[in-house]
């Protein structure tokens, strides 16, 4: 496959596809005439991505945009599924300095503050790059553009210093295709084939604690592109030029499937003494074709030891940089994908049992609409324990954007940032015996929006 984001869609100028399912979040059981639905949940942290990513030493991360922050749901499935994000566009050069030494962080800082309060990893995208560079930097001559390419990095990883794990310094740098050779662009064209190499050795001065990474697509299978940042890397490693990682962009799809020889690739980069990590992730396709696909990507960087961790370059399809693919593990309506599921298990995590660590405990929901009036409804959820008893539970709620809660009962809620999501735990009612179940409810204020709220899964203590 080409990318050549330039004559993509840009994600959000997609039209928003129509709502296909009402409801979302592990959906296992089947929505009866009545409208009850069944969700299940589990007991430990390795019921999510991130926390099943966590119990195999590695992170679990998304692209994430700041302008969909405000989304309710959208928050919600970030913050429960994952342990790591990427900006998807709020920290290029051109976001952050559309005219030469001015900075604007304001989108990036954005995303910054709210994975730090979730204590999440964050990955830097990206210092150097051909690609949504602003006119003015092509526009310089060599000696300009070496001193604004090295502002660039200083300012950037100065501003964020201490608060990024690692970061994409170089991105692209190569063609594709067979000849292995270095992409035309402003800095190999007027800096010459040293120009990454003094992009990291400036990016290694600005903030020493930052893993340093190459990043390129292409390049997740053993071929020319590949075979010339093998070559680049171990240079590099040979005369102490400061590299720490290499990011596989993995971007799959019909044509530029998963490679046979996908893990062999990471071991042979991983062998030069560098981390390497799988840094946007996307398969096209769906169903268990995908989830073939998704499974054998996690298995590859579970089988190298270096591979630190695994992004998704986005959370649900409809978001996605692929104008109408869906190729990420969350349908529209944030369901979980076949795909979902086959990255859980195969992170060893577990959507449906104990979730490896909750000795047992677990929990489902059901969700009814008991009540309608004019402007308000009145929904109840039923908790019940699994094979085993239980003493405390929590799900989430979360609303639909216009929607607002005017009252609960049975339950102690907590509500996040958004005003959308609400935690619900027990209030008096935490204990069940094997396979007992208690209800909570609530007045959904409809605001014109009669949708269901979406149920997350039930987590057991
Ligand atoms: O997902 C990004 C999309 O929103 C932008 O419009 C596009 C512009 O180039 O960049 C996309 O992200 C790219 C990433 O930064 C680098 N690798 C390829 C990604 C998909 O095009």
């Amino acid at each position: 496959m080409v990318i050549d984001a330039c004559h993509e869609e840009r994600a959000d100028q997609r039209p928003r596809l129509p709502v296909r399912r009402a409801f979302t979040l592990g959906v296992v059981g089947l929505l009866t005439a009545a409208g009850v639905l069944t969700l299940a949940g589990t007991a430990s942290a390795a019921s999510t991505l991130g926390g099943a990513a966590a119990a195999k030493g590695r992170y679990f991360g998304a692209a994430v945009a700041a302008n969909h922050l405000g989304e309710g749901q959208y928050a919600a499935t970030l913050d429960t599924e994952f342990n790591a994000v990427t900006p998807e566009n709020e920290m290029k050069w051109e976001s952050v300095e559309s005219s030469r030494n001015s900075f604007n962080f304001g989108a990036a800082d954005q995303i910054v503050s709210h994975a730090q309060g979730k204590s999440m990893k964050i990955r830097g995208h990206t210092l150097v790059w051909h690609s949504q560079l602003p006119g003015w930097v092509g526009g310089l001559g060599a000696t300009d553009l070496r001193s604004a390419m090295n502002n660039h990095i200083t300012k950037v990883m100065q501003h964020y210093q201490g608060k990024i794990y690692a970061w994409d310094v170089v991105n692209e740098a190569f063609q594709d295709g067979g000849s292995g050779a270095r992409r035309s662009s402003p800095f190999q064209d007027k800096l010459g084939d040293g120009f990454i190499e003094e992009a990291f050795r400036t990016a290694r001065a600005a903030d020493p604690n930052a893993k340093l990474c190459y990043n390129d697509y292409n390049t997740d299978g053993q071929n020319a592109k590949s075979n010339a940042v093998y070559a680049m890397v171990k240079d590099f490693k040979a005369r102490g030029v400061p590299i720490d990682c290499v990011g596989f962009q993995s971007h799959f799809n019909s044509q530029s499937p998963v490679p046979g020889d996908y893990q062999q690739n990471l071991q042979r980069f991983a062998d030069l003494g560098v981390d390497v990590q799988i840094t946007e992730l996307d398969i096209e396709g769906s169903g268990s074709a995908q989830a073939d696909s998704y499974r054998r990507v996690t298995q590859a960087c579970l089988a190298v030891s270096r591979c630190t961790g695994i992004t998704v370059w986005g959370i649900p399809d409809k978001y996605s940089w692929r104008a109408s693919g869906t190729p990420l593990l969350f349908d529209d309506n944030y369901g979980k994908k076949p795909a979902y599921d086959a990255v859980l298990a195969a992170l060893g995590g577990s959507g449906g049992g104990d979730g490896g660590g909750g000795g047992g405990r677990s929990c489902t929901v059901s969700y009814a609409e008991t009540q309608r009036w004019g402007d308000r409804f009145n929904g109840q959820v039923t908790v019940r324990a699994g094979s085993s008893a239980i003493s405390g539970w929590t799900v989430t709620v979360t609303l639909r954007s216009a929607q607002t809660v005017s009252a609960t009962w049975n339950g102690s809620p907590s509500w996040d940032s958004s005003g959308k999501v609400m935690t619900m735990k027990p209030n008096g009612n935490g204990n069940l015996g094997a396979g007992a179940s208690t209800s909570f409810g609530f007045t959904v204020m409809a605001n014109g929006d009669w949708s269901a709220p979406t149920i997350g899964s039930c987590t057991a203590s």
